[in-house]
Protein backbone atom coordinates (compact mmCIF):
# COMPACT_ATOMS: atom_id res chain seq x y z
CA UNK A 1 0.00 0.00 0.00
CA UNK A 2 0.83 3.64 -1.01
CA UNK A 3 2.38 4.96 2.13
CA UNK A 4 1.84 8.80 3.02
CA UNK A 5 3.70 11.39 4.49
CA UNK A 6 3.40 14.69 6.15
CA UNK A 7 6.38 16.99 6.24
CA UNK A 8 6.36 20.37 8.07
CA UNK A 9 8.85 23.08 6.26
CA UNK A 10 8.79 21.08 3.39
CA UNK A 11 9.80 24.49 1.48
CA UNK A 12 13.27 24.14 3.54
CA UNK A 13 16.06 23.25 2.16
CA UNK A 14 15.93 19.65 4.11
CA UNK A 15 12.10 19.71 3.69
CA UNK A 16 12.80 20.39 -0.30
CA UNK A 17 15.04 17.27 -0.74
CA UNK A 18 12.87 14.65 2.08
CA UNK A 19 10.03 15.42 -0.37
CA UNK A 20 12.29 14.01 -3.19
CA UNK A 21 13.55 11.36 -1.73
CA UNK A 22 10.33 10.23 -0.73
CA UNK A 23 8.51 10.77 -4.15
CA UNK A 24 11.64 8.53 -5.43
CA UNK A 25 10.26 6.16 -3.07
CA UNK A 26 6.82 5.93 -3.85
CA UNK A 27 5.16 7.53 -0.98
CA UNK A 28 2.29 9.76 -1.37
CA UNK A 29 3.39 13.73 0.06
CA UNK A 30 1.44 16.19 2.00
CA UNK A 31 3.14 19.30 2.90
CA UNK A 32 2.57 21.85 4.96
CA UNK A 33 3.27 25.93 4.15
CA UNK A 34 3.13 28.81 5.72
CA UNK A 35 1.12 31.60 4.15
CA UNK A 36 3.77 34.26 2.64
CA UNK A 37 2.67 37.49 0.82
CA UNK A 38 5.63 36.22 -2.03
CA UNK A 39 6.51 33.08 -2.83
CA UNK A 40 8.10 30.38 -0.39
CA UNK A 41 7.98 27.12 -2.49
CA UNK A 42 10.76 27.84 -4.82
CA UNK A 43 12.74 25.05 -3.44
CA UNK A 44 9.82 22.75 -4.68
CA UNK A 45 8.20 24.84 -7.45
CA UNK A 46 10.48 22.26 -9.80
CA UNK A 47 8.53 19.33 -8.68
CA UNK A 48 5.31 20.71 -8.55
CA UNK A 49 5.87 22.02 -12.13
CA UNK A 50 4.12 19.66 -15.41
CA UNK A 51 7.64 19.56 -17.18
CA UNK A 52 9.10 18.22 -13.89
CA UNK A 53 10.93 14.66 -13.89
CA UNK A 54 8.78 12.89 -11.75
CA UNK A 55 5.05 12.18 -13.57
CA UNK A 56 1.91 12.75 -11.91
CA UNK A 57 3.77 13.90 -8.63
CA UNK A 58 1.50 12.70 -5.63
CA UNK A 59 2.61 15.69 -3.55
CA UNK A 60 0.25 17.86 -2.08
CA UNK A 61 0.29 21.56 -0.39
CA UNK A 62 -1.82 22.73 2.44
CA UNK A 63 -1.63 26.32 4.72
CA UNK A 64 -0.38 26.24 7.80
CA UNK A 65 1.45 27.37 10.70
CA UNK A 66 3.39 25.76 13.34
CA UNK A 67 2.15 28.68 15.54
CA UNK A 68 -1.27 27.27 15.72
CA UNK A 69 -3.26 23.87 16.19
CA UNK A 70 -5.60 25.22 13.81
CA UNK A 71 -4.74 22.89 10.50
CA UNK A 72 -2.21 20.87 12.59
CA UNK A 73 -5.26 18.80 14.05
CA UNK A 74 -7.01 18.55 10.73
CA UNK A 75 -4.05 18.09 8.73
CA UNK A 76 -3.26 14.80 10.91
CA UNK A 77 -7.57 13.18 10.56
CA UNK A 78 -7.88 14.41 7.23
CA UNK A 79 -4.94 12.85 5.50
CA UNK A 80 -3.55 10.26 8.00
CA UNK A 81 -0.28 9.95 7.74
CA UNK A 82 1.68 7.22 8.35
CA UNK A 83 4.82 9.20 8.81
CA UNK A 84 5.07 13.20 9.80
CA UNK A 85 8.57 14.87 9.70
CA UNK A 86 8.50 18.15 11.54
CA UNK A 87 11.21 19.98 10.25
CA UNK A 88 9.50 23.42 10.19
CA UNK A 89 11.33 25.70 12.86
CA UNK A 90 12.75 29.35 12.82
CA UNK A 91 16.21 28.04 12.29
CA UNK A 92 18.51 30.81 11.95
CA UNK A 93 20.64 30.63 15.26
CA UNK A 94 21.36 34.38 15.62
CA UNK A 95 17.98 35.83 14.53
CA UNK A 96 17.10 33.89 17.35
CA UNK A 97 18.86 36.15 20.17
CA UNK A 98 16.39 38.88 18.33
CA UNK A 99 13.19 36.36 18.31
CA UNK A 100 13.52 34.20 21.68
CA UNK A 101 10.14 34.82 22.07
CA UNK A 102 8.98 33.97 18.45
CA UNK A 103 11.65 31.03 18.40
CA UNK A 104 10.40 29.10 21.42
CA UNK A 105 6.54 29.35 19.80
CA UNK A 106 7.44 27.90 16.21
CA UNK A 107 10.62 25.77 17.31
CA UNK A 108 9.31 24.46 20.60
CA UNK A 109 5.76 24.50 20.74
CA UNK A 110 5.28 23.95 17.34
CA UNK A 111 6.72 20.52 17.62
CA UNK A 112 4.27 19.37 20.95
CA UNK A 113 1.72 21.07 18.87
CA UNK A 114 2.22 18.21 16.49
CA UNK A 115 2.74 15.21 19.25
CA UNK A 116 -0.30 16.59 20.99
CA UNK A 117 -2.69 16.69 17.80
CA UNK A 118 -1.20 12.51 17.03
CA UNK A 119 -2.10 11.52 20.70
CA UNK A 120 -5.36 13.18 20.80
CA UNK A 121 -6.36 11.67 16.79
CA UNK A 122 -5.60 8.52 17.35
CA UNK A 123 -3.78 8.39 14.21
CA UNK A 124 -0.97 5.88 14.25
CA UNK A 125 1.49 7.89 12.79
CA UNK A 126 5.10 7.67 13.03
CA UNK A 127 6.91 10.93 14.18
CA UNK A 128 10.32 12.60 13.44
CA UNK A 129 11.59 15.76 15.26
CA UNK A 130 14.54 17.35 13.81
CA UNK A 131 16.62 18.27 16.84
CA UNK A 132 19.79 19.89 16.29
CA UNK A 133 23.90 19.58 17.27
CA UNK A 134 23.07 23.09 18.61
CA UNK A 135 21.70 21.43 21.67
CA UNK A 136 24.86 19.92 22.62
CA UNK A 137 26.17 23.97 22.75
CA UNK A 138 28.87 23.90 25.19
CA UNK A 139 29.48 19.90 25.81
CA UNK A 140 32.86 18.89 24.67
CA UNK A 141 33.17 17.64 21.51
CA UNK A 142 32.85 14.91 19.75
CA UNK A 143 29.47 14.55 20.86
CA UNK A 144 27.02 12.03 20.76
CA UNK A 145 23.11 10.43 21.94
CA UNK A 146 25.26 10.00 25.62
CA UNK A 147 26.71 13.94 25.77
CA UNK A 148 25.08 16.60 27.74
CA UNK A 149 22.79 19.39 26.31
CA UNK A 150 24.30 22.97 26.89
CA UNK A 151 22.51 25.32 24.68
CA UNK A 152 24.07 27.99 24.21
CA UNK A 153 21.13 29.94 21.74
CA UNK A 154 16.97 30.95 22.32
CA UNK A 155 17.23 28.75 19.38
CA UNK A 156 18.69 25.86 21.09
CA UNK A 157 16.74 25.97 23.92
CA UNK A 158 13.44 25.70 22.13
CA UNK A 159 15.59 22.71 20.12
CA UNK A 160 16.08 21.08 23.66
CA UNK A 161 12.61 21.57 24.74
CA UNK A 162 11.24 19.88 21.86
CA UNK A 163 13.42 16.85 21.89
CA UNK A 164 12.30 16.13 25.56
CA UNK A 165 8.89 16.24 24.39
CA UNK A 166 9.63 13.97 21.67
CA UNK A 167 10.72 11.60 24.55
CA UNK A 168 8.32 12.41 26.67
CA UNK A 169 5.28 11.44 24.13
CA UNK A 170 7.03 8.48 23.38
CA UNK A 171 7.88 6.97 27.31
CA UNK A 172 4.05 8.42 28.31
CA UNK A 173 1.79 7.60 25.58
CA UNK A 174 3.90 5.01 23.39
CA UNK A 175 3.95 6.85 20.38
CA UNK A 176 6.67 6.10 18.02
CA UNK A 177 8.52 9.08 18.14
CA UNK A 178 12.07 9.63 17.22
CA UNK A 179 14.64 12.48 17.51
CA UNK A 180 17.38 12.91 14.34
CA UNK A 181 20.25 15.02 16.03
CA UNK A 182 21.64 16.20 12.92
CA UNK A 183 24.74 18.12 12.42
CA UNK A 184 25.21 21.50 10.15
CA UNK A 185 23.91 19.74 6.95
CA UNK A 186 24.86 21.82 3.44
CA UNK A 187 23.70 22.20 -0.58
CA UNK A 188 23.12 24.61 -3.03
CA UNK A 189 19.50 24.88 -1.28
CA UNK A 190 21.08 26.33 1.92
CA UNK A 191 19.54 29.97 3.03
CA UNK A 192 21.40 32.34 2.24
CA UNK A 193 21.99 33.64 5.86
CA UNK A 194 24.09 30.69 6.84
CA UNK A 195 27.62 30.92 6.21
CA UNK A 196 28.76 28.17 3.96
CA UNK A 197 25.85 29.77 1.34
CA UNK A 198 26.89 33.41 2.20
CA UNK A 199 30.44 31.97 1.50
CA UNK A 200 29.66 30.35 -2.08
CA UNK A 201 27.03 32.70 -3.20
CA UNK A 202 29.85 35.94 -2.10
CA UNK A 203 32.41 34.20 -4.30
CA UNK A 204 30.01 33.98 -7.49
CA UNK A 205 29.00 37.31 -7.16
CA UNK A 206 32.57 38.18 -6.52
CA UNK A 207 33.44 37.16 -10.03
CA UNK A 208 30.74 38.36 -11.47
CA UNK A 209 31.63 41.51 -9.97
CA UNK A 210 28.36 42.53 -8.21
CA UNK A 211 30.46 42.17 -4.66
CA UNK A 212 33.31 43.55 -3.47
CA UNK A 213 34.15 42.36 -0.11
CA UNK A 214 32.52 39.63 2.00
CA UNK A 215 31.82 40.93 5.91
CA UNK A 216 31.29 38.01 8.38
CA UNK A 217 32.08 36.97 12.15
CA UNK A 218 33.80 34.50 13.97
CA UNK A 219 35.66 32.90 11.95
CA UNK A 220 37.50 30.04 14.57
CA UNK A 221 34.00 28.19 15.09
CA UNK A 222 34.07 24.47 14.07
CA UNK A 223 31.33 22.86 12.35
CA UNK A 224 30.74 19.28 11.41
CA UNK A 225 29.34 19.97 7.64
CA UNK A 226 27.96 17.74 5.56
CA UNK A 227 25.63 17.16 2.78
CA UNK A 228 21.77 17.58 3.18
CA UNK A 229 20.85 14.99 0.52
CA UNK A 230 22.50 12.16 2.72
CA UNK A 231 21.17 13.42 5.63
CA UNK A 232 17.54 13.22 4.89
CA UNK A 233 17.68 9.74 3.91
CA UNK A 234 18.69 9.24 8.10
CA UNK A 235 15.00 10.66 8.90
CA UNK A 236 13.33 8.11 6.64
CA UNK A 237 15.55 5.05 8.19
CA UNK A 238 15.15 6.34 11.11
CA UNK A 239 11.15 6.10 10.82
CA UNK A 240 11.67 2.58 9.10
CA UNK A 241 13.30 0.70 12.70
CA UNK A 242 11.33 -1.62 14.72
CA UNK A 243 10.86 0.93 17.54
CA UNK A 244 11.42 4.31 18.09
CA UNK A 245 15.09 5.73 19.43
CA UNK A 246 17.52 9.30 19.26
CA UNK A 247 20.48 9.41 16.18
CA UNK A 248 23.29 11.39 15.65
CA UNK A 249 24.43 12.43 12.29
CA UNK A 250 27.17 14.09 11.14
CA UNK A 251 30.65 13.56 9.44
CA UNK A 252 32.87 12.74 12.03
CA UNK A 253 34.83 15.69 10.55
CA UNK A 254 35.05 19.54 11.89
CA UNK A 255 36.41 22.61 10.51
CA UNK A 256 36.83 26.07 11.44
CA UNK A 257 34.78 28.62 9.50
CA UNK A 258 38.13 29.85 8.33
CA UNK A 259 38.69 26.53 6.26
CA UNK A 260 35.77 26.54 4.73
CA UNK A 261 36.88 29.82 3.31
CA UNK A 262 40.07 28.77 2.69
CA UNK A 263 38.76 25.84 0.56
CA UNK A 264 35.56 27.79 -1.13
CA UNK A 265 38.28 31.21 -2.13
CA UNK A 266 40.83 28.04 -3.42
CA UNK A 267 38.33 26.42 -5.91
CA UNK A 268 37.87 29.46 -7.49
CA UNK A 269 40.99 30.59 -7.84
CA UNK A 270 40.32 33.46 -5.35
CA UNK A 271 42.77 34.39 -2.26
CA UNK A 272 40.37 34.78 0.21
CA UNK A 273 41.84 37.26 2.75
CA UNK A 274 41.65 40.04 -0.28
CA UNK A 275 37.94 40.19 0.19
CA UNK A 276 36.95 39.06 3.59
CA UNK A 277 36.43 42.10 6.35
CA UNK A 278 35.52 41.51 9.76
CA UNK A 279 31.78 42.63 10.88
CA UNK A 280 31.04 42.11 14.78
CA UNK A 281 27.08 42.47 13.95
CA UNK A 282 27.57 38.75 12.76
CA UNK A 283 29.57 37.45 16.15
CA UNK A 284 26.83 35.91 18.78
CA UNK A 285 26.05 37.05 22.18
CA UNK A 286 27.24 33.19 23.01
CA UNK A 287 29.15 31.03 20.80
CA UNK A 288 28.83 27.67 19.66
CA UNK A 289 33.00 26.97 19.44
CA UNK A 290 33.04 22.89 18.83
CA UNK A 291 31.06 20.85 17.20
CA UNK A 292 31.97 17.31 15.71
CA UNK A 293 29.93 14.51 15.78
CA UNK A 294 30.20 10.87 16.93
CA UNK A 295 27.65 9.00 14.81
CA UNK A 296 28.53 5.40 15.54
CA UNK A 297 24.99 4.19 16.73
CA UNK A 298 23.90 5.58 13.46
CA UNK A 299 26.22 3.42 10.76
CA UNK A 300 25.84 0.87 13.52
CA UNK A 301 22.11 0.75 13.65
CA UNK A 302 21.43 2.58 10.31
CA UNK A 303 24.12 1.59 8.33
CA UNK A 304 24.30 4.38 7.48
CA UNK A 305 27.81 6.51 6.29
CA UNK A 306 28.35 9.39 4.76
CA UNK A 307 29.83 9.66 1.24
CA UNK A 308 30.02 13.92 0.65
CA UNK A 309 33.22 15.86 2.72
CA UNK A 310 34.41 18.94 2.83
CA UNK A 311 35.94 19.59 0.00
CA UNK A 312 33.53 17.82 -2.50
CA UNK A 313 31.06 20.10 -0.50
CA UNK A 314 32.64 23.29 -1.09
CA UNK A 315 32.75 22.06 -4.80
CA UNK A 316 29.10 21.41 -5.22
CA UNK A 317 28.01 24.07 -3.69
CA UNK A 318 30.19 26.68 -6.08
CA UNK A 319 29.46 24.88 -9.14
CA UNK A 320 25.77 24.94 -8.17
CA UNK A 321 26.03 29.00 -7.69
CA UNK A 322 27.95 29.55 -10.82
CA UNK A 323 25.61 27.56 -12.67
CA UNK A 324 22.65 29.63 -11.43
CA UNK A 325 24.98 33.22 -12.00
CA UNK A 326 25.45 31.53 -15.75
CA UNK A 327 29.10 31.02 -14.99
CA UNK A 328 30.66 28.20 -16.07
CA UNK A 329 31.53 26.04 -12.91
CA UNK A 330 34.85 24.66 -13.07
CA UNK A 331 32.61 20.97 -12.60
CA UNK A 332 34.18 18.74 -9.83
CA UNK A 333 31.21 19.27 -8.09
CA UNK A 334 28.87 17.82 -10.60
CA UNK A 335 31.60 14.85 -10.81
CA UNK A 336 31.73 14.50 -7.27
CA UNK A 337 27.97 14.28 -7.62
CA UNK A 338 27.91 12.04 -10.12
CA UNK A 339 30.15 9.22 -9.22
CA UNK A 340 28.71 9.21 -5.61
CA UNK A 341 24.82 8.84 -6.26
CA UNK A 342 24.88 8.71 -10.52
CA UNK A 343 22.90 11.26 -12.24
CA UNK A 344 19.44 10.09 -11.98
CA UNK A 345 19.85 10.39 -8.14
CA UNK A 346 17.46 12.86 -6.43
CA UNK A 347 20.72 13.88 -4.67
CA UNK A 348 21.88 15.20 -7.89
CA UNK A 349 19.36 17.13 -8.78
CA UNK A 350 20.86 20.45 -6.26
CA UNK A 351 21.13 22.97 -9.77
CA UNK A 352 17.22 23.50 -9.73
CA UNK A 353 16.45 27.91 -9.10
CA UNK A 354 17.72 27.95 -5.54
CA UNK A 355 15.96 30.92 -3.38
CA UNK A 356 16.60 34.10 -4.05
CA UNK A 357 15.19 36.06 -1.23
CA UNK A 358 18.55 37.52 -0.80
CA UNK A 359 19.62 38.23 2.61
CA UNK A 360 16.88 38.61 5.31
CA UNK A 361 16.10 41.70 7.34
CA UNK A 362 17.85 42.04 10.26
CA UNK A 363 21.72 40.82 11.04
CA UNK A 364 23.02 38.53 9.02
P1 LIG B 1 15.10 26.05 6.77
O1 LIG B 1 15.67 25.99 5.39
O2 LIG B 1 15.23 27.31 7.55
O3 LIG B 1 13.55 25.64 6.65
C1 LIG B 1 12.67 25.87 7.71
C2 LIG B 1 11.27 25.57 7.25
O4 LIG B 1 10.36 25.86 8.33
C3 LIG B 1 10.80 26.41 6.05
O5 LIG B 1 9.98 25.62 5.24
C4 LIG B 1 9.97 27.50 6.72
O6 LIG B 1 9.01 28.09 5.88
C5 LIG B 1 9.30 26.68 7.81
N1 LIG B 1 8.74 27.50 8.88
C6 LIG B 1 9.31 28.53 9.53
N2 LIG B 1 8.47 29.06 10.43
C7 LIG B 1 7.30 28.36 10.32
C8 LIG B 1 6.04 28.43 10.96
N3 LIG B 1 5.77 29.36 11.88
N4 LIG B 1 5.08 27.54 10.60
C9 LIG B 1 5.33 26.61 9.65
N5 LIG B 1 6.50 26.49 9.00
C10 LIG B 1 7.47 27.36 9.33
O7 LIG B 1 15.73 24.89 7.68
P2 LIG B 1 16.43 23.53 7.23
O8 LIG B 1 17.89 23.77 7.11
O9 LIG B 1 15.69 22.95 6.10
O10 LIG B 1 16.25 22.66 8.53
C11 LIG B 1 15.11 21.81 8.69
C12 LIG B 1 14.90 21.51 10.17
O11 LIG B 1 16.06 20.87 10.69
C13 LIG B 1 14.68 22.74 11.05
O12 LIG B 1 13.83 22.37 12.09
C14 LIG B 1 16.06 23.03 11.60
O13 LIG B 1 15.96 23.73 12.82
C15 LIG B 1 16.58 21.63 11.78
N6 LIG B 1 18.03 21.43 11.68
C16 LIG B 1 18.72 21.92 10.61
C17 LIG B 1 20.07 21.66 10.51
C18 LIG B 1 20.86 22.14 9.32
O14 LIG B 1 22.10 22.13 9.40
N7 LIG B 1 20.22 22.51 8.23
C19 LIG B 1 20.72 20.90 11.50
C20 LIG B 1 19.96 20.40 12.56
C21 LIG B 1 18.62 20.66 12.64
P3 LIG B 1 9.38 29.31 4.87
O15 LIG B 1 10.00 28.64 3.66
O16 LIG B 1 8.09 29.94 4.61
O17 LIG B 1 10.38 30.17 5.59
O1 LIG C 1 26.85 29.50 11.51
C1 LIG C 1 29.85 31.53 12.20
C2 LIG C 1 28.77 31.48 13.26
O2 LIG C 1 24.61 30.30 10.83
C3 LIG C 1 27.95 28.64 11.56
C4 LIG C 1 21.39 26.00 11.49
O3 LIG C 1 21.00 25.18 10.41
O4 LIG C 1 23.21 24.54 11.99
C5 LIG C 1 22.89 25.88 11.68
O5 LIG C 1 23.28 26.74 12.74
C6 LIG C 1 29.12 29.33 12.24
C7 LIG C 1 28.75 30.00 13.57
O6 LIG C 1 24.99 27.84 11.31
C8 LIG C 1 29.11 34.39 10.09
O7 LIG C 1 29.12 32.32 14.37
C9 LIG C 1 30.83 33.60 11.16
O8 LIG C 1 29.74 29.69 14.51
O9 LIG C 1 25.91 28.80 9.27
P1 LIG C 1 25.54 29.17 10.64
P2 LIG C 1 24.72 27.42 12.82
O10 LIG C 1 24.62 28.58 13.72
O11 LIG C 1 25.75 26.40 13.17
C10 LIG C 1 22.58 24.02 13.18
C11 LIG C 1 23.00 22.58 13.33
C12 LIG C 1 21.12 24.25 13.21
O12 LIG C 1 20.38 23.45 13.78
C13 LIG C 1 20.63 25.56 12.74
O13 LIG C 1 19.25 25.50 12.42
O14 LIG C 1 29.57 30.38 11.40
N1 LIG C 1 29.79 32.74 11.37
N2 LIG C 1 30.42 34.63 10.39
C14 LIG C 1 28.73 33.19 10.71
N3 LIG C 1 27.48 32.68 10.59
C15 LIG C 1 26.59 33.36 9.84
N4 LIG C 1 25.34 32.85 9.68
N5 LIG C 1 26.92 34.54 9.21
C16 LIG C 1 28.17 35.09 9.30
O15 LIG C 1 28.45 36.15 8.74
Amino acid sequence: MTKRALITGITGQDGSYLAEFLLSKGYEVHGMVRRSSGSNTQRIDHILQPDSHLESIPLTLYYGDLTTLEQITGLIYDIRPDEIYNLGAQSDVRASFDMPEYTAEVTGLGAVRILEAIRRSGVAARFYQASSSEMFGGAPPPQNENSPFLPHSPYACAKVYAYHMTCNYRDGYGLYASNGILFNHESPRRGPNFVTRKITRAIVNIMSKSQDLLYLGNLDACRDWGFTPEYVETMWLMLQQDSPDDFVIGTGESHSVRKFLECAFDYAGLDWEEYVRFDPRYVRPVEVNALLADSSKAREILGWSPKIGLEELVMIMIDADMSAAGLDPPGHGYEALRSAFGSQSFAYRTSVPVDNRGQAVGSE
